[in-house]
């Protein structure tokens, strides 16, 4: 095994381990007789389906690459960002958005618990994660304008100038011919922002400037945009089993895709282009980058 995937597996059950006692502590579990499921079950159910916990991984390493070692402190920050991620792919698989059965190898939230549960369970996740980043018994020993600062991160990156933003252009946009600078514009949004804003966090709460601060978001929008992009790659030549999702969901909707628009090979150049520019940007940081190398070509040969 080598460093990278070491530090995953590590990063992985650390990550895991403080999203359930988080859970433990906070029993959202009251379950009324006439109920099967809690809240807190739907909302753990794709919570804690193995997914690769990309963003928190990539915090740590921001935050490590910069010379802050702490793992323990840093994992309420981590992991609120995989309670975002995770709300996210509960509403993007809802039958009015993507209307996917199937995620991280099993059925969606909404065939499972129905529709207006999985909604609720996404909205609650999304609340939770800044419950988590803010809850003082986590986080006493950061300055709160710290804690402001990722909290003004995350917010951004999820909502209209983020995720919701992309997503709301890309459901808009089912069965429309979208030109490039669109289909990246929408990628940005939808993907790399909050991917952007992982890396940000990790320069901040290892207590850069703003202009490392801003290299780091600007480093991680391109490994971003690199990461959809190979996606969609994937979205072409994956299979159901290994990807855990529907294959060629995007095609099935009607959607076309970055590596629909301009094609496998050049799509796969632009995932090296965008690695490019990312790397570019890092090196303006004096951080370590040997992870972060390491990280980019898992990212890129990936298979699911
Ligand atoms: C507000 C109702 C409402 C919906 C918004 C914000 C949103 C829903 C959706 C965001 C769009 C989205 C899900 C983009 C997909 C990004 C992406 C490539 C997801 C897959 O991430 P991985 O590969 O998955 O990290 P794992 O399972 O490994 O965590």
């Amino acid at each position: 095994m080598n460093d990278l995937a070491l530090y995953i597996e590590n990063g992985k059950k650390l990550i895991d381990e403080f999203i359930k006692a988080h859970f433990i502590k906070k029993h959202y579990d009251k379950k009324f007789p006439h109920n099967k499921f809690s809240l807190a079950d739907a909302m753990l159910y794709t919570l804690t389906m193995p997914g690769k916990r990309i963003r928190p991984i990539i915090l740590l390493l921001s935050a490590e690459s910069l010379g802050f070692y702490d793992k323990k402190k840093l994992l309420p920050f981590a992991s609120s960002l995989e309670l975002i991620h995770s709300y996210s792919l509960i509403h993007d698989d809802l039958p009015s958005m993507d209307n996917d059965d199937l995620r991280r190898g099993k059925p969606t939230s909404h065939i499972v618990f129905g529709e207006a549960t999985a909604i609720l369970a996404g909205d609650a996740l999304l609340a939770e994660a800044f419950v988590m980043l803010s809850d003082k018994d986590y986080i006493e020993e950061f300055d709160p304008v710290k804690i402001i600062e990722i909290v003004s991160e995350f917010s951004c990156a999820a909502g209209a100038g983020g995720l919701v933003e992309g997503q709301f252009h890309d459901v808009n946009s089912f069965g429309e011919h979208l030109d490039f600078e669109k289909i990246e514009y929408i990628n940005e949004k939808k993907t790399a922002s909050l991917i952007a804003s992982a890396c940000a966090a990790g320069a901040i709460l290892s207590g850069n400037d703003e202009k490392t601060v801003s290299e780091f978001r600007k480093f991680g929008g391109y490994i971003g945009m690199a990461f959809q992009a190979v996606d969609d790659v994937l979205g072409i030549t994956g299979n159901k089993e290994i990807l855990g999702k529907t294959a060629g969901i995007d095609r099935i909707n009607n959607k076309l895709t970055m590596a629909e628009n301009i094609g496998l090979e050049r799509t796969r150049k632009l995932i090296e282009e965008y690695n490019k520019k990312a790397m570019a940007h890092l090196e303006k940081t004096g951080a370590e980058t040997g992870m972060f190398i390491e990280l980019i070509k898992y990212l890129t040969d990936r298979i699911n």
